[in-house]
């Protein structure tokens, strides 16, 4: 291994060796730990530390690092107290996830490392989010941000490197390629020479870099990361190194050729480059004796310390309430108290537009949203007030826009996406139940975003243009859910989304968009989560439902003046007011539920469920749940009149009325 130390300092020589030697260290005590049982699962990176340790290393302490669970040396290298952190591979209090998740998976905005979901690609596209944050305050900054050669087949590393080039973004893109995604060779991975070759697709630079040494490494990623902050861009780097131990430790190298370990072995980055030292006089003997005796006290003291304490206590209220950040709803009301008669879709379009004014730092992303503004031209006319910096086309990629909301909303800013369609967000799924809806429970993040979906039927669209996927989302802890049925609804109701700090699903009916007017307030206020609006009242039946299922209630109520309902719009799924539920239906003693989602694992089955438990001896009657046929949504008027519920609920009502 050649190795030209340029006019590097005797200091900094010294530095690097030593802060390789750290995370080796460690290590080989965790090896010793797992074999005594002491810890469960453990990645190893042996043999690639010069690749964390040498970008770490190059940037500033204020620029932003993701890591993946390969790269403890960024963790040491940010001087991150290993107690917390040996406290959170054992899943104790002073970790940084409370016990609640393993290894890696953790951020810390005090140390700027934002760590990993087990899905490996998203991490790429919530780098984009943080730079573009940085890009757009002006701050000439890098965000590192690492992969394996595994994870460059998820469509995310794609995504993100084509949102990160089409939008110019600050971005390190490091490809730690070690040969193998846990038994996968890289032969079977990809079907091109160098992954760095990829970079030229996108229209960004890239280079090839010997990840095990550390000269190289260090070198030539600091100036990549002077060039990035003169001038902001996106580049690739593909690390060439090797994973000397298994994909995990349990589950061994069998499938690596011998030779392959010999040659690798040779290619040791720390123990070259100790020689190398040594040679050149830099280190001595007694430097390396003294160095390895102080990290190792730091370890076992750290150690020691992290296996002092107790197992985690669990207090279930605590858990419950860490799922969300916690918000303090502001109930504003309108200022001027001036109305006026306005469709749907432009309340949700006010109500965006006031809250761009409201917040200098709330970015709208969504596919062709900015001078076409959006296919449901919610967005039309925000271009000349808020310019293309903060209403932004994005490229077909919800997965990366997603990601990037997120890293938007870790460094500091507020996001609005719209899926073009709420179909779409199938495509953007993983990073909305994985990683938005997860964050403030796993590391105490919020995710400051919201996500618009245009959906629902009877609109003749077909099987993707009309679902109503809330259910997708209820049922993940973390998201909040909210389904307006009236102007009036949705604009507070998308206000109050977009103060709150979580992540926020917020269902536009589009065949509500330009069908429903109401009056509202022309200027800024806010409506509650949790809070269903009784719209009727009455005696005989309970009727709760939401969205498009509103209107058919009313409208079909109103074909029956004898039946004298309570009729409950709920307005937001999560949080589910379940007060108002139960208290319509111990009056009433009988209820319906209606929606437009098919009915199997939906709201109307959890309502029909948490009555039966809280209200049984209230009931009169069997509940009756009435949604969509169990078929996908199709296209002809015939098929999807019969598919929505709208029919059905009227001889159901009927039938519950007669009972
Ligand atoms: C979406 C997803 N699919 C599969 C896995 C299982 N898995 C975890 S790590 C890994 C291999 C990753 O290989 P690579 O990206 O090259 O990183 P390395 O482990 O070699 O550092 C696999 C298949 C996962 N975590 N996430």
């Amino acid at each position: 291994m050649r190795y030209h130390i340029g006019d590097l300092e005797e200091q900094k020589l010294l530095d690097l060796y030593t802060g390789m030697l750290k995370p080796r260290m460690i290590e080989e005590k965790m090896l010793i730990l797992l074999r005594q049982g002491k810890i469960s699962k453990w990645f190893s990176g042996i043999g690639q530390e010069a690749i964390s340790v040498g970008v770490t290393k190059s940037l500033k302490e204020n620029e932003y690092i993701l890591p993946m669970h390969r790269n403890l040396g960024v963790f040491t290298s940010r001087n991150i107290p290993l107690n917390r952190l040996f406290a959170q591979w054992q899943g104790k209090q002073s970790g940084f996830t409370q016990g609640r998740d393993r290894s890696f998976h953790f951020g810390t905005q005090e140390y700027k490392i934002i760590g990993m979901i087990s899905h490996l690609g998203p991490q790429l596209g919530v780098a984009d989010g943080i730079a573009l944050a940085d890009m757009l305050r002006r701050k000439r900054r890098v965000t590192a941000v690492f992969t394996g050669e595994g994870a460059t087949s998820e469509g995310d590393f794609h995504e993100a490197l084509n949102v990160a080039s089409v939008w110019n973004l600050p971005v390190l893109f490091c490809i730690e390629n070690n040969g193998y995604g846990l038994s996968t060779p890289t032969r079977e991975q990809y079907n091109c020479e160098h992954l760095a070759d990829k970079a030229k697709g996108y229209g960004i630079e890239s280079r090839i870099i010997d990840g095990n040494n550390i000269l190289e490494v260090y070198a030539k990623v600091d100036e990549l990361c002077k060039a990035i902050r003169r001038r902001p861009r996106p580049i690739l780097i593909e690390f060439k190194t090797f994973r000397m131990r298994g994909h995990e430790e349990a589950s061994g190298t069998k499938y690596v050729p011998e030779k392959l370990m010999k040659e690798w072995e040779g290619k040791d980055p720390i123990a070259n480059y100790e020689s190398f030292l040594l040679k050149e006089g830099v280190l001595t003997e007694e430097f390396i004796a003294s160095v390895k005796e102080k990290i190792s006290e730091e370890i076992n003291t750290n150690l020691q310390l992290a296996f002092d304490e107790p197992e985690v206590s669990c207090n279930e209220s605590k858990e419950l309430k860490e799922v969300y950040k916690h918000f303090d709803y502001e109930h504003i009301e309108s200022e001027s108290n001036k109305l006026e008669n306005i469709r749907f879709v432009d309340a949700i379009s006010q109500g965006l537009e006031q809250s761009m004014y409201r917040y200098n730092d709330l970015i709208i992303m969504g596919q062709d949203v900015a001078d076409y503004g959006g296919v449901f031209k919610i967005t039309e006319g925000f271009v000349p007030k808020f310019g293309k910096r903060r209403v932004r086309n994005t490229p077909i990629c919800e997965s990366a826009i997603v990601a990037t909301a997120m890293g938007l909303s870790i460094n500091g800013m507020k996001a609005v996406v719209e899926m073009q369609f709420a179909d779409f967000a199938s495509s953007g799924f993983n990073p909305i139940v994985n990683y938005l809806a997860k964050v403030h429970y796993r590391w105490n993040e919020k995710a400051d975003v919201v996500i618009r979906m245009p959906c629902g039927g009877g609109v003749g669209a077909g099987p993707f243009h009309s679902q109503t996927n809330e259910a997708w989302f209820t049922k993940t802890p973390g998201l909040k859910v909210v389904y307006p049925a009236f102007p009036f609804d949705a604009k507070g109701l998308l206000n109050t989304a977009i103060n709150d700090p979580n992540p926020v699903l917020f269902f536009e009916h589009k065949g509500l968009y330009r069908s429903i007017r109401g009056d509202v307030p022309t200027d800024y206020y806010t409506l509650p989560f949790g809070k269903a609006n009784l719209l009727r009242e009455g005696k005989s039946i309970s009727v709760i439902t939401y969205g498009a299922g509103v209107h058919w209630a009313l409208e079909i109520l109103d074909k029956y003046s004898e039946i004298d309902a309570d009729v409950v719009d709920l307005r937001t799924l999560q949080p589910l007011d379940t007060e108002t539920i139960f208290n319509s239906v111990k009056k009433t003693g009988k209820l319906i539920v209606l929606q437009e989602d098919t009915l199997f694992g939906s709201i109307a089955s959890d309502i029909s469920a948490l009555v039966m438990e809280n209200c049984f001896e209230y009931l009169d009657a069997p509940i009756k749940r009435i949604g969509s046929l169990e078929t996908p949504v199709p296209f002809a008027k015939s098929l999807e009149a019969n598919f929505l519920p709208k029919n059905r609920f009227e001889s159901a009502l009927l039938e519950l009325y007669q009972y």
